[in-house]
């Protein structure tokens, strides 16, 4: 330990050469050129500067990291460990500028030099480890865990390839590699000594121990190595930062020196090269795809670092294992990281020597599991003979799970057997499979889903058998976003006009502090200030959008956006339709009552999802003749936002006036794009699905745009039959819509090219998109006719965003802590005192 001496000492020099101040910020800025890069102020490239912000910046939070780490230790804090896949975290730089609250400071010491800060931010690659909102949500709830001060720990994967990267080539979605590490990672620690072997393959015996009794072991047939990366994520308005802890994957030494000694040089290197894939690439896909063995050696290979670590850090800290769900709770995102409930029953049956009830207590006290999806299809099963193959010993402490627990079924419903068959955590079948979800469920004492409808129908449809089993166990806890990222960096100028009005910006770390500014609503001060900024940031987007795509948006024009992955369940074809239906209505004059609008889409589609696919295709060709056509040039025009990611999303969400959240009712878990466009001012043309639902009542229903079928009304209709081709031939307008798509207007002439999707609409629309159209068109309409009164749609704007604190990840967490955790906030003291 340092004498106090020392410690001033140390203070002191870290004043000098890490400060807050603006002249030390240069200074480091500096030599962070010179001694990192290589470089002096007249040869530096963009990125050479960026680089230098970045040490700069990282030199920065450093010592609040390691004081973290040391209070944690010293107060054997409880910690949450979140196992997540993805972590779709979006760039560092202008994010950790505010969270140590230096923005200016470093801005002003750029400026000085001739630097210009934004641009050395738009340098930055953002580390896409991510689909969706699912991994998003990984990343906002990491940000938040640090601002509530709960020591934390996210586990996750370094994926080498992120989410592919989209271009738009003759209006087809291309998918380009995401290289994001080639220019290097200033934002991540390797951590050699921290690495973890995992197995694969091999087979299970049986030995007896030093007291002569009968074990298991695993025997793997070759094993890999796992190597921490540690990325710090910082709190906002609190000196707490949290570990981000991603596994890389290498060959196991003991491999290579065995094929070094067979004079096998060449196998030796190929060895390496293989174990390597296993965090070569994110997965593209937002729903799980079948039995692809890779995925779920990939998904093995995460928990069992994960685990061994936890464990590690147990025996170092705490000591014997008993204690180990006191010291640790384990959050499990989706049933991707369902499998570190039979990890950690491996490790402390096989490796520490626990019975199987010790075991089992300490696991089930450990673990809770968040679903994300209802979607049948979406439930991750993995075919038993694949377990056999790769993890065998993990089969044999399921199938046990299961034998205990369907026991327990059959004693609580006597004589249920097609219950029993129901719960079971192996589907029987053609091919047996084992049921993730199950295990997950089964392994945790508390399970949630992310707004108040899903969770509902989670207890009612989904797990209806397990909700009846065990009422206690199923929670809600509705999704947030963190007001840091999605406002202060995305938003600066609203952020500002907030802080000014409010008089303060306590809002920041106390989001529902915006109520504040519902007595200025109908001020024509701000609400003249409010048009301004939201015009500022539709010309930033313009701009951006012109050097991008070349498409020209007209700032005049209403911004209504739809930005989210591309899913038939999230209806993109929908508001295609009404574009469509725009479009028809312009060529045949009948535009009074129309506004000028600008419709902007953005998102992915999986590789190989044709179906949303042909979906941007459809945008793109709709796009290309509507933007060509003089007569509805001034009335409407499309864009297609090339490669939605966080960085992009960023851009969005300030300049959009409307936002489209229009999954067929039930669909849709949560979602987490509709706060985040509500929370800088856009109002939502919406259904009643996901946190809509919650969002509406939380800004008034008379300040959202509802329509459509209720979920309840959509499970009736397809009870009763659905038969979309009666709207089809009842409604001639949405008949016109679809026909002019088959007519080859939108493709050069190609009658063919769409038909799989308008055929598709017509006989099956799984998603219901005939049944909601006409009251889609109908409430557009009330749209366009308050559009028209801009005060009034300035008041509804303010309000959104003054009454939608409650969707901050903040309040997540803390529900979380409270009710699903029971950890508390453990605060990290200023290093300076
Ligand atoms: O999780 C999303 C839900 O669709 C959305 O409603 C919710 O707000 C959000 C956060 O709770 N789910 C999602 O993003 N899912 C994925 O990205 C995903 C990724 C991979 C796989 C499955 C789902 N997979 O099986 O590989």
């Amino acid at each position: 330990m340092n004498s106090p001496d020392t410690t001033v000492q140390q203070a002191k020099r870290e004043h000098t050469r890490t400060g807050m101040s603006k002249d030390a910020f240069q200074r480091d800025l500096l030599d962070n050129l010179f001694y990192i890069q290589g470089r002096f102020r007249e040869v530096a490239t963009p990125h050479d500067l960026y680089m230098a912000a970045a040490y700069t910046t990282r030199d920065r939070l450093l010592a609040r990291w390691v004081k973290s780490a040391q209070t944690f230790k010293a107060t054997h804090a409880r910690t949450v460990c979140y196992l997540s896949a993805e972590y779709l975290l979006g760039p560092h730089l202008a994010s950790n500028l505010v969270n140590l609250g230096i923005t200016e400071t470093a801005r002003a010491a750029a400026e000085e030099l001739g630097m210009d800060m934004d641009a050395l931010i738009e340098e930055e690659e953002e580390p896409g480890l991510g689909n969706g909102g699912l991994g998003r949500l990984a990343a906002c709830f990491m940000e938040s865990l640090a601002t509530c001060q709960i020591p934390a720990i996210g586990y996750g994967i370094r994926y080498e390839f992120g989410i592919f990267k989209q271009a738009i080539e003759d209006g087809w979605q291309v998918e380009k590699g995401d290289n994001w590490l080639r220019n290097g990672n200033p934002w991540e620690i390797p951590r050699p000594k921290i690495s973890f072997a995992v197995g694969f393959g091999g087979h299970t015996e049986s030995y007896r121990d030093e007291r002569s009794q009968v074990r298991l072991r695993w025997q793997p047939a070759f094993e890999i190595r796992g190597v921490a990366y540690d990325t710090p994520i910082l709190g906002y308005g609190s000196q707490n930062v949290n570990l981000l802890r991603l596994w890389k994957a290498e060959a196991s030494e003991s491999l290579d020196l065995q094929a070094f000694n067979t004079g096998d040089y060449y196998g030796a290197v190929h060895a390496k090269i293989e174990a390597e894939t296993l965090s070569k690439v994110l997965y593209p896909n937002d729903e799980p795809e079948a039995g692809k063995e890779l995925r779920l050696k990939q998904q093995y290979f995460l928990v069992s670092c994960s685990m061994q670590d936890m464990i590690r850090l147990h025996l170092n800290t705490v000591g014997p294992l008993e204690g180990f769900a006191d010291k640790f709770t384990v959050q499990l995102n989706d049933t991707h990281p369902a499998l570190a409930v039979a990890e950690l029953m491996r490790l402390l049956l096989d490796r520490h020597a626990m019975t199987w009830e010790e075991a089992w207590g300490i696991t089930h006290k450990t673990f809770c599991y968040t679903n994300h999806t209802l979607l049948p299809e979406a439930l991750e099963t993995w075919p038993v003979s694949l377990f056999e193959r790769l993890l065998p010993r993990h089969l044999e402490i399921i199938y046990e799970i299961n034998r205990r627990f369907l026991d327990e079924v059959r004693m609580r419903f006597l004589g249920d057997e097609a219950r029993v068959r129901r719960m079971s955590l192996i589907a029987e079948g053609h091919e047996r499979r084992v049921r993730m979800a199950h295990l997950a469920v089964v392994g945790s004492h508390a399970v949630n889903g992310v707004a108040k409808l899903h969770s509902y129908l989670v207890k009612a449809m989904l797990f209806k058998d397990f909700a009846e089993l065990w009422p206690e166990r199923f929670h809600n806890v509705t999704n947030g976003v963190t007001p840091r990222r999605f406002v202060v960096v995305a938003n600066p100028r609203l952020a500002k006009l907030i802080t000014e009005t409010c008089g303060q910006d306590d809002w920041i770390r106390d989001l529902e502090q915006l109520r504040a500014l519902e007595p200025h609503v109908d001020d024509a001060g701000l609400q003249g200030r409010w048009q301004e900024v939201k015009r500022a940031a539709k010309q930033d987007l313009a701009q951006w959008m012109k050097q991008a795509t070349g498409i020209e948006l007209d700032p005049e024009s209403m911004f209504d956006v739809q930005a989210k992955r591309i899913h038939e369940y999230k209806r993109q074809h929908l508001k295609v339709l009404h574009i469509v239906r725009c479009y028809q209505r312009i060529k045949q004059g009948q535009v009074q009552g129309l506004v000028p609008r600008t419709f902007i889409f953005g998102g992915k589609a999986a590789p190989g999802y044709f179906m949303a696919k042909l979906i941007i295709k459809l945008i793109n060709a709709v796009a290309e003749v509507v933007n060509n056509d003089p007569q509805v040039n001034d009335w409407i025009r499309v864009a297609f936002m090339p490669d939605f990611n966080v960085k992009n999303g960023q851009r969005l969400y300030p300049a959009a006036e409307l936002s489209e959240q229009i999954s067929l009712a039930g669909k849709e878990a949560s979602g987490t794009g509709n706060m985040k466009f509500s929370m800088n001012g856009a109002l939502t043309i919406g259904t009643l699905d996901g946190a809509n639902i919650e969002i509406r009542e939380a800004v008034g229903p008379e300040n959202f745009f509802l329509f459509g079928l209720t979920a309840e009304e959509v499970l009736q209709r397809q009870m009763t039959g659905y038969r979309p081709w009666e709207y089809y031939q009842n409604d001639p307008e949405l008949k016109s819509d679809l026909d002019l798509i088959n007519s080859g207007l939108f493709s050069h002439g190609d009658t063919q090219l769409f038909r799989p999707l308008t055929d598709n609409l017509i006989n099956h629309d799984p998603f219901m998109v005939l049944a909601d159209y006409r009251a889609y068109l109908e409430c557009q309409e009330q749209v366009d006719r308050i559009y028209r009164d801009p005060e009034r749609w300035t008041r509804m704007s303010i309000l959104n965003v003054a009454r939608i604190g409650y969707f901050s990840s903040d309040r997540a967490i803390r529900e979380y802590a409270e009710r699903i955790w029971q950890v508390g906030p453990q605060p990290v003291l200023d290093t300076e005192h």
